[in-house]
Order: structure tokens, then sequence, then C-alpha cells
């Protein structure tokens, strides 16, 4: 097998981001898939119309027309998805599931697409190939003995499209059940909630033409260079226009600092490079609501300055006063809030505050970007709703250039929340259904992730299906969540790649294998299209270009459809018309979901439709029928009270991010080019002064340890400890390798999502490098 595996190496990058490093990349993707022109003739068909949503990020398109609009990661994405290796039943029947335990995640995802069903044959310890009308009378059989519908989980990963997931929701439902726990959970959960609570909807207000009206673009907690590269177009743009760009991240990400456009010859030919931001602040983790709350608290003095001045005010009063409510209570907490306080808990010094302060209020339009650095931490909801506060303070929401952006992760997973895959579904969706289909909906919360965890620990659920996504590796506690996987009676996957969820299996386990996104997907009425939804709340459709690997492939929603027919019968829908013309599925859409009335006809559309937001139009959907300012309280200290309980004093605060070769827990490759790691993921990032002031050196083997209060051990062995210009006392791992030192019970405040940006943890020299080492001086 050809697996690109370069030697271990560690050397800074200086290149710029995106350019000539991105085109080799891409190129070695290219001829690895095996079918290189076909994928050719599919990139170019990325996100235009007519073609296939990228199945990379979920960053909008460009309406401009004809310009290329894929990037490095999304070229990745479509080579991985689109390769000619198969893993089909000959390859299950060479290897057991116990042989394939032994294999990396890089291995396995590298195998191929799996191109038929399979059963879990615990005898022989191998799948073996099942019918599928037998693999949906499988489920059928569980669903139905379940003594409670509540006993089944059903996961959806953000690749799923609003058809698929429409689907599977509508079913569920109709089996009685909200467990609808998803990636969300893990990903930008905290800013569905602030957001709704803070302005009544919990989407960005922002779209693609407010970047090229903005004075200032704020970006918090984000790596678009690696994660989102199609957003540094507009950043860069924006330097170059003169409009400020300020980062707040502790490292020093590439992708944040210089951009080689791929589509701009003297660019590449000259190696030239634009600069992508105008000031970056580097904060602690977690760190971002004190510095947010110094930026308001800096507003506050001048706006006082101001009044006693006769001077311009500085904040929006006629907004205030009309649009928001709760400012009296913010204004109490801002001069609660010390300056020592918030200095010390941004990690940023008074004048890198103040100086933020003042790009952001000479900015007349201000967006404000965050994704992950932002969201997984134990606070994240209250940061979210720093953010709003600020944005309130001036009247930067629902303006032209203006407003909130949540960047989000997968392609669709905002589509998979609007089509109802929510386990907090609200009374109104729940009120539609009821009345389009006639049953009676079940009302009572459902799992999230960490409680569909708990649930399968404590044997409650017996059943658990995942539409995509690799659950075993994504979620928090490794071992606690494969055990929680064990647990279960029947696991199901559906999936268009090998991962470790399938080889962390019930009693019993299915693998269904489905199409993705670049595959043409054939049904009676003829190819389909399906839907996705971006962080702009654009609707458009998705049209696969490549002939599937194998007649024995099926679509998520024919596979949905496949199941839920066995298990309700024709109950509450024709499920077998549904699929024959995806067209159908559409029109219920239309029927029960706000903002989707003409979906089909609106989906002709060039460039597809906008679902609108109320926020933008300075429609607050809130009980008040305000925007509020939340006054939340700062942490008292940011290290968990748990941790705190263990006994013992972290050595580091870490972090766990993606490497520039991953789309999640999807390894493309060990290399990380813009931290300058090649062939290795086993390392953790440290600054020099701590890893002196800990007793080690550079390049020594380290088992971490996380902090938590009960008597787990959590534990990663044998990782290589890299010095990395990164701010004392933090330190950063990769995810999912780190994913075992995430404690299951450390969650965000309102969000339940899993803390894995501030992970307390303590470092002991490698067991495997201290015989080394002994060895050596014997
Ligand atoms: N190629 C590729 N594209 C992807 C993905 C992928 O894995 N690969 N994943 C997709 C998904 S699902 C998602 S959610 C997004 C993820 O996109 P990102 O959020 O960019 O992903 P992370 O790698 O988790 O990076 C988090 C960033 O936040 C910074 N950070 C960490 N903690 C803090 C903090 O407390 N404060 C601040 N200010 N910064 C902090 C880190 O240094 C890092 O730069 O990308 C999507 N796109
Ligand atoms: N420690 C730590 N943990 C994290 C994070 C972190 O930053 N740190 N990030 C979290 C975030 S933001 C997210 S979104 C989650 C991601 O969690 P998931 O969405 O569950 O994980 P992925 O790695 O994206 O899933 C990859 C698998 O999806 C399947 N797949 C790919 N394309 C398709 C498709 O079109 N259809 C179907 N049915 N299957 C498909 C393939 O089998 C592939 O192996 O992880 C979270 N976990
Ligand atoms: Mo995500």
């Amino acid at each position: 097998m050809n697996m690109h595996v370069a030697p271990p190496r560690y050397k800074p990058y200086t290149g710029p981001a995106a350019g000539w490093g991105a085109l080799r990349s891409v190129t070695r993707f290219w001829l690895d898939s095996k079918q290189p022109l076909k994928n050719l003739r599919a990139l170019l068909k990325t996100n235009q119309n007519g073609g296939f949503d990228c199945p990379g990020c979920a960053w909008g398109d460009s309406p401009e027309s004809g310009a290329v609009k894929f990037c490095e990661n999304g070229a990745k994405a479509v080579n991985w998805e689109a390769t000619s290796r198969a893993v089909n039943a000959a390859f299950f029947k060479r290897y057991s599931l116990s042989q394939l335990r032994e294999q990396s995640d890089y291995w396995l995802e590298y195998q191929g697409r799996l191109t038929e069903p399979m059963r879990y044959d615990a005898a022989t310890d191998h799948y073996v190939p099942i019918a599928w009308d037998d693999a949906f009378k499988l489920i059928a059989k569980h669903l139905n003995g379940l003594d409670n519908p509540n006993q089944a989980d059903f996961y959806t990963s953000g690749r799923a499209s609003n058809e698929a997931a429409f689907l599977y929701q509508l079913f569920g439902r109709a089996l009685g059940t909200n467990n609808f726990p998803d990636c969300s959970n893990m990903c930008h959960e905290a800013s569905g909630v602030a957001l709704g609570q803070s302005i009544g909807i919990g989407k960005g207000t922002v779209t693609f033409a407010d970047f090229d009206k903005a004075d200032a673009i704020f970006v918090l907690g984000q790596n678009p260079g690696t994660n989102h590269p199609r957003m540094l177009e507009p950043l860069r743009e924006a330097v170059k226009r003169g409009a400020q760009v300020v980062c707040f991240n502790p490292l020093k990400e590439r992708g944040l600092e210089r951009f080689q456009h791929p589509q701009h010859p003297i660019e590449m030919l000259t190696n030239g490079s634009e600069p992508l931001n105008t000031s970056f602040l580097r904060p602690a983790l977690g760190g971002d609501m004190a510095a947010l709350r110094a930026i308001a608290k800096f507003l506050l003095q001048w706006e006082r300055e101001a009044a006693a001045n006769n001077l311009p005010p500085v904040f929006d009063h006629a907004f205030i006063e009309t649009h928001t409510q709760g400012i009296d209570s913010y204004l109490q907490v801002l001069d609660a809030s010390s300056w020592p306080s918030l200095v010390e808990q941004s990690g940023l010094s008074l004048q890198e505050l103040e100086y933020a302060a003042r790009l952001y209020r000479e900015a007349s339009r201000v967006i404000i970007c965050w994704a992950m650095g932002i969201t997984q931490h134990r606070h994240s909801v209250a940061i979210i709703q720093e953010i709003t506060n600020l944005q309130l303070l001036r009247g930067n929401i629902g303006r032209p250039g203006a407003g909130l952006c949540p960047v989000r992760g997968h392609s669709n997973v905002q589509g998979d929340r609007t089509m109802g895959i929510d386990e907090r579904p609200s009374a109104a969706l729940l009120d539609a259904l009821e009345q389009r289909f006639k049953f009676s909906a079940p009302r009572e919360e459902g799992h999230n992730v960490v409680a569909a965890i708990n649930a399968m620990l404590a044997g409650q659920t017996r059943v658990f299906i995942a539409l995509g996504g690799n659950f075993a590796q994504a979620t928090p506690d490794s071992p606690q969540s494969h055990k929680a996987l064990q647990n279960c009676e029947l696991t199901v996957q559906i999936s268009t790649k090998l991962n470790r969820s399938h080889l962390t299996i019930g009693k019993q386990a299915l693998i269904l294998p489905c199409l993705g996104r670049t595959d043409i997907d054939q049904q009676a009425s003829g190819p389909q299209a399906v839907t996705v939804e971006d962080s702009f709340s654009m609707i458009h459709a998705s049209y696969g270009q490549l002939t599937p690997l194998s007649t024995q492939m099926r679509s998520e929603p024919a596979i949905i459809a496949g199941i839920a027919k066995a298990t309700l019968g024709d109950s509450p829908v024709n499920w077998d018309s549904l699929i024959a013309d995806y067209r159908e599925i559409r029109q219920l859409i239309a029927d029960t979901i706000p903002g989707f009335t003409d979906f089909n006809r609106r989906l002709e559309q060039p460039g597809g439709f906008y679902l609108g937001n109320s926020a933008a139009q300075r429609q607050w959907q809130t009980p008040s029928g305000k925007a509020h300012f939340k006054a939340n309280l700062l942490l008292e200290d940011l290290i968990p009270e748990q941790a705190r309980r263990s006994g013992q004093q972290p050595d580091l605060i870490m972090q766990t991010l993606r490497s520039h070769d991953q789309y999640n827990t999807t390894i493309y490759g060990l290399d990380d080019r813009y931290r300058g790691v090649s062939g290795q993921r086993k390392v953790i990032f440290a600054n020099q002064a701590d890893i002196i002031r800990l007793g080690f050196k550079a390049g020594q083997k380290v088992d971490v340890i996380s902090l938590w209060d009960d008597n787990i051990e959590r534990k990663i062995a044998g990782f290589t400890l890299l010095a990395f210009d990164i701010p004392a006392g933090q330190a950063a791992a990769y995810y999912p390798e780190a994913n075992p030192l995430v404690p299951l019970q450390s969650y965000g405040s309102g969000s339940f999502t899993p803390t894995s940006k501030f992970i307390a943890i303590r470092l002991f020299a490698s067991a495997a490098d201290k015989q080394m080492i002994e060895a050596k001086s014997a």
C-alpha cells in the first residue's frame, strides 16, 4: 500500500499560506486518488452551478461566476472521497476486526471506499456481506424490540444533505424519540445556544457581500489557512483595501499571516504574498471573554468621557434604545470587572487590550468571526454572548458590512440543524411535523453527544445508528466512549470510508456503504440533486459528478428510507416514492420548515437562495422582541473546580487542534505544513521555557495525563515534545490522538460541548524514553 509517510521531521515553515506549497500537496493527493483525470473534471465542478457542493468546509461561495471555487483542502477532500480503491467483501475476508484494530486511523481510511453492506460475525470476528433488505430487517427487529424508542440514539455528522437529514429526523420522531446527538454538539453548539438567547436566531448574521464592506474583521479562535482556506481571499482583499483584520489566537497560525493566491500568476511566480492581518493578539486559552470585556470596558470609559465633554457618543444610542434590552445590568458587570482581573484572565497586556479597543471603535462596520477556539470551552456560551454584547453596543448587527459570523465546520452542519437534527427541537417544529404527518411527536428532550455516551455506558441506549461521522474518535474520553459503543446491542454505521467506529461496535454491527457528495445519485426519476446550507444561510443544490465505485452503494436518503420502511411500514409517508424523486422530499421540507416555501422552484436560481436571517433584519425573535445584552459573570478562575480537586497542579493547559493534513478524524497524511511538522502526529507543542522549567528536553518523548476529580486515569503515551512559538503555560496536540485526555464530564455550560480547547495536563518522561536514556547511559 502506497501511503505517504515521510520520516518524522520538525522545521519551522517560512513560506506563505496557500500558493506553491498548496499546489504541490494537492498534486500528490490527486495522483494518489488513482483517478486523477476523472477527479480533475470533478474538481472543476466544485461549488459551481450544476456541480457539487465541496464536501470540505461550510464557508460560503463567492457569488462571482467563473471563479475557481475550490481550495487545497477542498481538493484533498474530493480526491479522498473519489478514490478507486475499494473496501469490499474480499477486504473484510482478509482482515479480522482484531487485525484492523491494530491499524492507524490513517491506514483505515486510506484503504478506500466502502462498497458493500456488511454484518459483523462474532463467531469469526470478520465482517461478512449481508443483503440490503436483510440489513434493514435486522435494524427494524432491534428498533421494534425496544421497550421505549428512547433506547435508540441517532447520530448525525454534518456532511449529511438536507434531504437525508430531514428524512432521518422524521423517521426518528415517528418512531418516538428526540435522541439526535450530532457533531454540532462538539462543534458550534455554543454559538447556536448563545445567539439564540441573545438575538433570537442561532446562526450568523452576515453574508459574503458584507466582507467587502467591513472596516474591521475580527477573527477569533480560528485557523482558516487550514480549515477554511477560501476565507483567506476575503481577508486578504480586506487588508488590501485598508480594512483592519484583527486576529485573536494564541498561535501565530501561518494561514493568518501571509497568503499566496493560487490563481494569481504573478504572486506565484515571484513567490510574493499578501499580509492577511493587520494585528495579531495572543490571548490565554479561554481568555477571549476577558479580552472582549476589556474592549467593552474601554468603550464604556470613552463613552463617559465623550458625554462629559460633549463629544459624539461612542455607543449607538438609537440602536440600543430601539432594539435592545438589558444594557444597565451589562454596564454594571463592566464596571464590576476590574482591569487587573481582565488583564490576568485574557493573557493580554492592558496596552494590547486598549489597542484592540481602539481598532474596534475606529471601525464603523465590524464583523466578528469565530470557530473552535471560542466554542470548545467551559464558558463558551458566555464568550459568544460577550461578542454579541460588544457588537450591540455599537449597533454592529443588521447593517451592511457588520455582524456576527460563526464560521461553521462541516459543509452542511448548519443545514442539518435547520432540518430538525436537534435533540432540543422547538415546539414549532414538532407542531409542524404533527400537522403535516399526523403523528404525535415526542416532546421530551433527547440526548446530545455527552448524554448519549452516558446513556450507552449506563446500558440505557441499546441501538446506535450513525449517519456518517466517526463517533468513536470524534468524541471525548476515547476509552469511555469506546466502552459506550461496545455496550450497545446493535451499532449501525452509514459511511463512505472505514474508520475506528466500524471496529468499536455493539454485540451486533452493520456497515451500510453510502454515496458521497461527488457520486452521481441515480434514482427512478433520474440523477438526483441534494441541497446544503452554508455559513451564510445560502441554500444550494449539489449534483454528484462521478459514477459510483459499486452498484451496491446507496444514497443516504435511500438507506434511511429503507430502514424506516422496514421499521414503520408506509407510515407516516410512502418512503419509496420519496426516494424515486427527491423533489418530493423537498416538498415535505417546504411544508414544514420555515423559509423553504416553493423550495424546488427557488433551487433553480443560479447560486441557490438566501434563507434569510431575522437578526440581520433587526427582527429579534426573543421572548421580549429585543436583542439582549447578557450580563454574564467572568469565571472566577479558568481552571475548573474538578481539575483543582484532583489534588495536582497542572503543568500546562492544552488545546487540541487540527493539522493541515486532516479533516477531523480523517487523516490525509502525517504532515502539518504550516507548523513545520512532517511524518508524525503524536506530538505536543510547548514553549521552550516551559520545557526547561518542567525538566524536559525538546524532542523528548513524554506521557501526558489530564486532571479531573474522578478516579479515571486519562493518559496518552509516547508523544514527542516540540518547542514551539506558543505562549508560556500553554500546550497543543492534535485531535483525535489527544481525545483520551478530554474528560467526558468536562463540557460547556449550556452547550454540553466537550472542552477540547482547555485541558489541564501533567507531563512525565515517557516510560519507553526513560528506558532508552537509561540504556544509553549504562
Ligand atoms: N481541512 C480541514 N478543514 C476543516 C476541518 C478539518 O479538520 N480540516 N474541520 C471542519 C470543522 S468540523 C470545523 S468545526 C472547522 C474547525 O476550524 P477551526 O476552529 O479553525 O479548527 P481548530 O484546528 O480546532 O483550530 C482552532 C484555532 O483556535 C485557536 N484557539 C484555541 N483555543 C483558543 C482560545 O481559547 N482563544 C483563541 N482566541 N484561539 C484559540 C487555535 O490556536 C487554532 O488556531 O473546520 C472545518 N474545516
Ligand atoms: N479533541 C477534539 N475533539 C473534537 C474536536 C476538536 O477540535 N478536538 N472537534 C469536534 C468537531 S468541531 C466535530 S465537527 C466533530 C466531528 O465529528 P464527526 O463528524 O463524527 O467526524 P468526521 O471525522 O468528520 O467523520 C469522518 C467519517 O465520516 C464518514 N463520511 C465522510 N463523508 C461522508 C458522507 O458523505 N456520508 C456519510 N454517511 N459518511 C461520510 C467517513 O466514514 C469518515 O470516516 O469532532 C469533534 N471532536
Ligand atoms: Mo466541527
